[in-house]
Parts: C-alpha cells; structure tokens; sequence
C-alpha cells in the first residue's frame, strides 16, 4: 500500500508542514561525554527493575556521533521540517548555572546544517531529560526549578535566536507530572497524587514564564508548547461511566489545556480533591495564560473509560482488546484513528485554539528486518488513517499546520526501553545501520507528490 490523499487536500498545500520527530534522551547516547551532566533518566536507568530489560540511554541511536548521516536520511525523506529536543543536561551542565560551551556547540552544528538546508528547525527545551542536580534539590516540586527553567530558556533563545523557527518550551507536561510524580513508571519514579499535580503547576508555570524569556531574544521564532492527549470515551451509556468519562477527561486534559487557554483549572478536579491541590502564587495563573503562537498536539490512542463505582479515578480500568475487538499496536494501544479528529473538532469548538501542529502520531509496531526489508504494514495503515482525520478536522474548521510522525528513527522507548520500535527508520542497535521501512518509503512518496515540490 502507498500513503494516498487527494491532490486537493490541504495537507498537499504548500504552507502544511511535514516532518519527523525525536527527542534528546530517546537518540543521542553519549551521556558522559563533552561534560553532559546526569539527569533523572540516567539515574532512573540505573535502578533496577525500572526499565524493560535494563536498558539505558548511554548509546541509544548514537546520534551525537552519528547527526551528520541522520541529516542526510531527514533530507532523504523531502520533509520540510524536524523536531528534535535539546538536553538541558548539556547545557547547563552544573548547579552552580555553568553554561557548557560545548553543549550548545553540539546543537549548533545541527541548527545550522539544517536551516542550510532549508529544514525548519522545531525545538523542544524540555522533552524529560531534568539534570539530576535540581531533582536532588525538589525536582519539579520546587518553584526553584521554575527560575532554572526559565534561565535555561533565556540561555538557549539569547543564543539560537531565530535559528530555530519554532521553540515549545515542554514536550507532554502530563507524563513528566503524572507519570514522573505521581504513579511512578518514569523517572524520577514518585507515587503521589498531590505531588502529580503539584509538579504539573510547576511546569505549567515555567512554560508560561519561559514564553515570555523567549520572545525576549527572538523575533520571528513561534512559541508554544506541546500537549499529549489520549481522550476518554465512556464504555457504556450508564451515568456512572459518563461522569467517570468527564472525570477522566478533566483530569489527564483538561487540567492542561484550560490553564493554558483560559487561566484556570477544572473545578471538577478541585471539588473531587481539595486537599490535594497545588499551591498556586499570585500572578501564576497569568503567566500560564500567556498567549502561544502554537499548540503542539500529540496523539497516539484513546482511553475508553469504566467507572469504578466509586468517585476514584485512579480505579478508572480501560477497556481490554477483548472487549472491544479492536486491532492493538505492539505497544497495546488501541488503533481508533476517528478519535484524533473527534479530539481536534473538539478541542476547537470549547477553546479559542492558537494554530495547531500535530507534534507526534504514529505507532509502534511488531517489525522485522527480512533481507534488508522492514514492512511494517500496520504502521503505513495507521499513519494513512490518521493523516485522513487530520485533513478532514482541517476541512471542519480546524487550523492544523502540520504533522509530524513519531519517529524519524526507532529509539529509547523509555520505560519500555528498546523493546518497542517506533521508528520509520529500523536501527539495528548491535551496528547502528539506519534501514527505511516501507512506512519511510511511503512517507517520502508521499512528501515527494506534492506538486509544489520539484
Ligand atoms: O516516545 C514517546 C515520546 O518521547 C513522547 N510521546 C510519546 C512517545 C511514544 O510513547
């Protein structure tokens, strides 16, 4: 099969970006070298039990060694854009504020080969890589690591300037909340509610101060921040599900994208959990409503939702393959590709949205190299299928400017570590070689049919 839309949608338009995506942690490896610092997943790696079969990011893809042949293979699919992630652990590679020279060398080296190549270069400051020193001082609980958030901001916009045309300040605030702080499978690995949302005020709070660093030193780079949503559906029609559905929804989405949009929180969160809310200073709700040039939106699966019977929502059980009958990727999530465009209309419909860029979509998959070969038919369906909603969600009103799959090449998979694969590209870990899948072959055909691309 081959990706196929019609000439005339608007994701073949010129102004709609394409591009692949990665982060920092997932690729890189050479967590020791030209003075990086630990950070929380370097830590979390080491600690046993904590990840799939041991695994760690000290090789990763070796892409700080191997950047200059991954440029070649970005350009070789006819993208017009990538997103990558700094380290902040490379840059501010020490308590006392160091700025590490040769960090930002590093990202120079990229930055630049890619806008020489007319790339547009998509930023993420933050995609879950805290240096270790400010978790040893409260990590994300501390209002201390906002103002090192925001000076890190300031040392990466002072420096890349308009070089980079599009900086989201964090990459899925929700998993470095909940699933960092409060049920514990990322690092730093802590099990409470109260310090979840805790942690997701803090974030929150550096985003909306680090925007406005930001366009201190820049003029014409877009700043946002990028949202993961997985909605909730009820399972059945009972009223129980229903308002278990809303729970959840306020919750795992809601919690983020109001502050953002509107200045508040879900007061449905604040009534089920008033000993558990975070402390919030004068002015923080302002900050967060900071106006963005952009919402990064990534979306993968959706939650279909069973109340528990009591008003809990951590006792919320998803829906099994069974019952649903529905096809799983490898990963165990369902493929439901009419929930991403149900999520746009509606997101549209409830906030005045700024334009939106899908961050991340794509699948992880159950692949095998065969004589030089990767065909990973239900990565090609999936992707097909959820390029189809995005162009219909834009034909409904919905300002969508771009997509990128998740993920240029297979990488650190974080708590799962390399056991799931979702690349376009295969990497063999035991040599490095980077092999196009059918799914890279179909996104480069695709890309390539654009009939403004010569
Ligand atoms: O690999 C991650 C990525 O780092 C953040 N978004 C979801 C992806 C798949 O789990």
């Amino acid at each position: 099969m081959t990706f196929k839309l019609d000439s005339n949608s608007k994701l073949m338009q010129p102004e709609f970006t394409f591009g692949v995506a990665t982060a920092a942690f997932q690729i890189e490896g050479a967590n020791t070298t030209d003075n990086r610092c630990p950070s929380i997943w370097d830590t979390f790696c080491a600690q046993p039990g904590k990840v799939l079969g041991g695994d760690d990011g000290s090789v990763a893809c070796d892409h700080y060694n191997l950047w200059l042949e991954d440029i070649d293979m970005i350009e070789s699919l006819g993208v017009d854009a990538y997103r990558l992630s700094i380290a902040w652990p490379r840059i501010i590679s020490d308590i006392d504020g160091t700025v590490n020279a040769k960090g930002l060398a590093f990202y120079d080296k990229i930055i630049d080969e890619l806008n020489r190549r007319n790339i547009k270069v998509f930023v993420t400051l933050y995609h879950w890589d805290l240096p270790q020193y400010l978790e040893d001082q409260g990590g994300w609980l501390s209002r201390d690591t906002v103002s090192a958030f925001v000076k890190y901001a300031q040392v990466i916009s002072e420096h890349f300037q308009d070089r980079i045309y599009s900086y989201a300040t964090f990459n899925e605030p929700w998993c470095s909340a909940y699933l960092g702080y409060q049920y514990g499978v990322h690092a730093p690995g802590h099990t409470s509610r109260k310090e979840g949302l805790q942690a997701a005020h803090h974030l929150l709070l550096a985003h909306g101060l680090g925007v406005e660093e930001i366009r201190k030193h820049t003029t014409a780079a877009q700043v946002g921040i990028v949202l993961n949503f997985t909605p909730g559906y009820s399972a059945t029609q009972s009223v129980e599900d229903i308002r278990a559905t809303q729970i959840y929804n306020d919750y795992n989405s809601h919690w983020y994208i109001q502050p953002l949009m509107q200045g508040s929180y879900p007061e449905s969160i604040q009534v089920l959990y008033p000993s558990e809310m975070p402390s919030i200073e004068a002015g923080d709700m302002q900050a967060i409503n900071t106006p963005i040039d952009f919402l990064g939106i990534n979306f993968y699966t959706r939650y279909v939702v069973e109340a528990p019977g009591a008003d809990c929502i951590e006792d919320f059980q998803q829906v099994s393959q069974q019952h649903t009958g529905a096809e799983h990727t490898h990963i165990g999530w369902e493929i439901h590709a009419p929930a991403l465009y149900r999520l746009l209309t509606e997101l549209n419909q409830r906030y005045a949205l700024p334009p939106i860029y899908i961050t991340e979509n794509g699948a992880a998959c159950d692949d095998h190299l065969i004589d030089g070969e990767v065909n990973d038919l239900q990565r090609c369906h999936y992707l097909q299928q959820h390029l189809q909603m995005v162009d219909k969600a834009i034909v409904d009103g919905v300002d969508i400017r771009g997509y990128f799959a998740w993920s240029l090449m297979d990488n650190f998979e974080w708590a799962e570590g390399y056991s799931k694969r979702f690349g376009l590209v295969h990497v063999d870990y035991s040599t490095q070689k980077r092999t196009l899948k059918k799914s890279a072959l179909n996104f480069k055909a695709l890309l390539n049919s654009r009939s403004h691309i010569a």
